[in-house]
């Protein structure tokens, strides 16, 4: 089902877009966590990463080709940063889009809270 992400993608509601492609999506999380707090997506609508199927590969090795590229644009890749997907009640998820956080510009703690 279509959430807030996909009218994002859709330039229906505004936000910082980041970057872009056939595959994909970036824009700075509303909420930052940190100094730069950036939510890649697929243009794909899948719900949650148990939802993953393999035919999904090749979108989420793309992800994950683009974060590390968006990371050193954003001038965090050398100090370092989290990539994290959030899945389900336990771990947070509010936005039923699968959404990878580059977060960083700041140390941060681990474990997370
Ligand atoms: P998660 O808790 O992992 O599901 O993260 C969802 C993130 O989405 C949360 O950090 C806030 C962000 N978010 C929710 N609604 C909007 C929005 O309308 N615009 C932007 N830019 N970010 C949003």
């Amino acid at each position: 089902m279509a959430t807030i992400f996909t009218k994002i993608m859709n330039k229906e509601i505004p936000a910082a877009i980041v970057y872009e492609d056939e595959h994909c999506f970036a824009f700075r999380d509303i909420n930052p966590q940190a100094p730069v707090h950036i939510l890649l997506i697929p243009r794909k609508e899948i719900p949650t990463m148990n939802d993953v199927t393999p035919e999904d590969a090749k979108i989420l090795g793309h992800l994950m080709v683009k974060a590390p590229e968006i990371a050193k644009k954003e001038g965090i890749a050398d100090k370092g940063y989290r990539l994290v997907f959030n899945t389900n009640a336990h771990a947070g998820q509010t936005v039923s889009h699968i959404h990878l956080h580059i977060i960083g510009g700041r140390s941060m703690s681990w474990p997370p809270g």
